[in-house]
């Protein structure tokens, strides 16, 4: 088994932090996206999506999309639950994570993704208008994290889950897509704190 990844993609981090809080030990190996090797004959027959992190299992099976990827590994580790328990639990886990991955890290992608130089040559063509409309949805995301924040411990609940996961990552992402935090969030703050000083956050 391993894991394809680009070290400093959000999306790879996703799966590490996700990998990271289960205890589960994976080999990467790594994937130079801005020198365009996913865009390799060997790549993209694994992933036509020409796009990482790709999990290939023992068997040569092949599983991309990130929370594919960590729904796979919930399956076969369980413990600790990272997509919510009962029925409830998970609808909430599941609501929040498409919201912090529809509503905020699509749009400091796309704000990288269409603003940033360094992404030219993933993006083609760079549209500006797409990147700068992308940047106040994200921080409209952030109000509304801010006012469910002021209710509960973590985005969907008491307990941390794979939600956390895709809002931290994508809220450190805003830096290189250049999104500014607005500073009055106080619960978004406090849940910041707490979620990126998780040992995980390092993975
Ligand atoms: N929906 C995919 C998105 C994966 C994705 O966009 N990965 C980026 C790196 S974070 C990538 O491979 N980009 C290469 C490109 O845009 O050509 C997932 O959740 O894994």
């Amino acid at each position: 088994m391993k894991i394809l990844e680009t070290k400093t993609a959000p999306n790879p981090r996703r799966v590490r932090i996700f990998l990271a809080e289960k205890g589960i030990a994976v080999p990467y190996e790594e994937v130079d996206i801005m020198k365009g090797a996913h865009r390799e004959p060997k790549f993209t027959s694994a992933n036509p999506m020409q796009r990482v992190p790709v999990l290939i299992l023992d068997d040569g099976t092949v599983i991309s999309e990130s929370i594919a990827i960590c729904r796979y590994f919930e399956e076969t580790k369980p413990e600790p639950a990272l997509f919510g328990r009962g029925a409830l639990g998970k609808a909430m886990v599941e609501m929040w994570q498409r919201r912090m991955e529809m509503n905020l890290l699509a749009h400091a992608a796309a704000a990288f993704r269409h603003l940033h130089p360094a992404a030219a040559a993933l993006e083609v063509p760079q549209i500006k208008e797409l990147g700068e409309v992308s940047k106040p949805r994200a921080q409209e995301t952030l109000r509304i994290m801010d006012a469910a924040l002021a209710k509960t411990r973590f985005i969907a609940g008491e307990d941390f889950s794979v939600a956390d996961i895709t809002a931290l990552v994508a809220i450190d992402f805003m830096r290189p897509a250049r999104i500014a935090r607005p500073a009055d969030l106080a619960n978004l703050e406090r849940w910041y704190k707490e979620v990126s000083s998780r040992p995980s956050a390092k993975a």
